[in-house]
């Protein structure tokens, strides 16, 4: 029984611990007139793909940089790499990004002049939702292809994001998917989502999702829904 008990008030330590880091990295960062945007999907529903669009968009505009997760490879940092300073976080196994990993690619990218900061997590659905990366928002990346029945199926990655970009819109006429089954199964979860339908590769609906991000950081930089999960 005492030894249960040790084991329990460690593990509050270490988690507590923990969101006092992110909470100590989402002020510098906001302290810097950085929002930091993090990223979250199954394996190929076009985080990656998404990045390259935004960045395309803000192109001799609003700077960005990005670090990527994934378990193996630095294929996606060489993707983005013509576009904005990327540093790729491999973590050799692990499903998930977790903050030090985050801190340490950000080193490698010091100094740095950006007004966002992309992290984009490794693809899965479940467990980059238990991770507080001190993001200022998070955003759930869902496609066409997927189904629109995921949400209800995977209620805590919508439940602790603030958007949710609904991306392959250019598919839709292929796949059988209905946008308004998706947001109304996502928003029965998180009422109050913002939703972006977009295509990465067509470019539509890319400028509304850049306005949000513009809009987000004036938000954050106002002080005012600065949000934490
Ligand atoms: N048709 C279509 N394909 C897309 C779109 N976005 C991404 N893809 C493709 O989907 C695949 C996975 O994209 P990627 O960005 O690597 O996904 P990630 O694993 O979430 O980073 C790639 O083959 C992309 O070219 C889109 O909007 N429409
Ligand atoms: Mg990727």
């Amino acid at each position: 029984m005492a030894t249960f008990s040790k084991v329990v008030s460690v593990g509050r330590d270490v988690l507590d611990g923990a969101a006092a880091d992110a909470g100590d990295f989402r002020r510098r960062m906001q302290g810097r007139g950085i929002l930091v945007m993090h990223l979250i999907s199954s394996p190929g529903a076009g985080k990656t793909s998404l990045l390259e669009a935004t960045a395309r968009h803000f192109a001799g505009g609003a700077r960005m940089a990005v670090l990527v997760g994934d378990i193996a490879t630095t294929r996606d940092a060489q993707r983005l790499a013509p576009w904005a300073p990327v540093a790729q976080l491999t973590t050799g196994g692990a499903c998930h990004l977790e903050l030090p990993l985050v801190e340490r690619g950000l080193a490698q990218l010091e100094p740095l002049d950006v007004e966002f900061l992309f992290i984009e997590d490794v693809g899965n659905l479940v467990c980059p939702a238990s991770h507080n990366l001190g993001q200022h928002r998070r955003v759930i990346v869902l496609s066409t292809t997927e189904g629109d029945d995921k949400p209800g199926k995977y209620p805590k990655a919508f439940r602790t994001s603030e958007a949710l970009v609904i991306n392959k819109l250019d598919l839709l006429p292929h796949v059988p998917f209905s946008v308004e089954a998706a947001v109304e199964d996502a928003r029965r979860i998180q009422p109050a989502l913002e939703v972006f339908p977009l295509s990465a590769k067509t470019d539509e609906g890319i400028a509304a999702w850049c306005n949000y991000l513009t809009h987000e950081r004036a938000r954050l930089l106002g002080d005012i829904g600065c949000t934490t999960t």
